[in-house]
């Protein structure tokens, strides 16, 4: 079977809820991927911000395989080994009391929002089914109906009506618009992503984080920041919000947490949020199973042993330094934080950013607009900088060869 005949089945049998890029993939180790025509390709999206450690990376798959091999799942009905040792290992590697772990991101962040609710209640005593959360325009948490409830983007709310109450939308980067709307008592959390990675890799003004949060203090709001695409080293420290000294009372995690071999996720607070949720209040049938537990820890332990932080952190630099030294008349902007960047593509004889995606692909690099004119340029961490540098060869060269025609 050859490409084609791999989308064509697809195309018959599964939902039509993507518009893939025309690849076929069957292969990943570290920075790159490989197609069924054996063509070797820069993976630049890493799975949305997933595969941070590279792909495959030996270390997590020892502990995947290793484990599979004993015990993969017991349920929360029963306790397993494995579980309270990651527990205490994941809340110390981030600062926090205790963990609830769940599987993929949506549900992390679903799981935030019960205990911003119950929180609001029970400590804050904000009247029941009154409690509000304040979320950004233009965030992306998720696809469930609550999450896409939140949502300012048609694409992700149209059509899935009604929707949940209980939330209210202040533009990103706005301090005054968010300040007012806490002067609602009845306001339990804002919900943040540190970078708006779907809106387009939307870095908020130095300084917005942490005003933020001293905002929310000062109301008695908790501070929920959504890093599953942030997180994990990805934009230059262990957590977008370190960048500003931030410690969110409510922290989301996924996608890279397991490196990207199975879904993990997990929520973090201290004891005064977290204890308000009483057993049999939450749960998932997978979260917390014995082989999540040996995965994040593997995963997590590869950010520390390779330095991966710091890498993204000077990568980074170099990587928009090298795109705005291009300066091509077709990229509007260049932006970001560690290795989370993007380029806003002016459309330029008839052609835009999709073009350029899979100009780049046929050029050996794989990357995906958002939003029409943005290509999001996400490598996994573990890329070196010689590498690197070929792949922006690789850029410069497709967006001469398609903008400039
Ligand atoms: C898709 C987007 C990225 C996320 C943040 C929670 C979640 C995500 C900040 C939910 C997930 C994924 C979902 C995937 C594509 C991708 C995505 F384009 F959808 F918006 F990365 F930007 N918080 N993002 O980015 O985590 O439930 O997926 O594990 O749905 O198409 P999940």
């Amino acid at each position: 079977m050859e490409t084609k005949d791999f989308i064509k089945l697809e195309d018959r049998y599964g939902a039509h809820n993507y518009h893939p890029l025309p690849v076929v993939l069957n292969k990943g180790k570290g920075a790159y991927v490989w197609d069924v025509e054996g063509k070797k390709y820069f993976d630049f999206l890493s799975a949305y911000s997933a595969v941070n450690q590279g792909h495959c990376h030996p270390k997590i798959i020892d502990a995947l395989v290793e484990q599979a091999k004993t015990l993969t799942l017991t349920s929360r009905a029963f306790y397993n080994d494995k579980l309270g040792a990651y527990e205490k290992y994941i809340t110390e590697f981030f600062g926090y009391d205790k963990v609830l772990p769940m599987n993929s991101g949506a549900e992390a962040d679903e799981t935030a929002l019960k205990l911003a609710r119950r929180w609001g209640y029970d400590k804050k005593g904000v009247p029941e089914n009154q409690a509000k959360i304040i979320v950004c325009e233009g965030n992306f948490h998720g696809r469930t109906i609550t999450i896409i409830s939140m949502s300012s983007d048609p694409d992700s709310y149209k059509g899935f009506g009604p929707y949940t109450p209980g939330f209210e939308a202040v533009p990103y980067n706005d301090l005054a618009a968010l300040e007012k709307s806490l002067e609602d008592d009845n306001v339990v959390a804002f919900l943040v992503e540190p970078i708006q990675g779907e809106a387009g890799v939307y870095v908020p003004d130095d300084g917005y984080l942490k005003k933020a949060y001293d905002i929310c203090k000062s109301k008695n709001v908790l501070f929920i920041a959504d890093e599953v695409q942030t997180g994990i080293a990805r934009t230059g420290k262990l957590l977008a919000c370190d960048h500003e000294d931030v410690r969110p009372d409510i922290l989301i995690l996924g996608k890279a947490l397991s490196g990207g071999v199975i879904p993990i996720s997990a929520v973090l607070a201290d004891d005064d949020i977290m204890l308000v949720i009483k057993p049999g209040e939450h749960g998932s049938t997978f979260g917390g199973n014995p082989l999540a537990a040996k995965v994040a820890t593997a995963a997590l332990e590869v950010v520390v042993e390779e330095n991966l932080a710091k890498k993204a952190e000077e990568l980074g630099v170099k990587f928009r330094k090298a795109l705005e030294d291009f300066n091509h008349p077709a990229i509007e902007k260049v932006r970001g934080k560690g290795l989370l960047n993007a380029i806003i593509v002016k459309p330029t004889n008839g052609k835009e950013a999709w073009d350029v995606c899979v100009r780049m692909a046929e050029n050996g690099l794989l990357a995906k607009p958002t939003h029409q004119h943005i290509i999001r340029f996400a490598p996994p961490l573990v890329i070196t900088e010689e590498e690197m540098f070929e792949a922006i060869e690789i850029i410069k060269k497709s967006i001469i060869e398609v903008l400039e025609g």
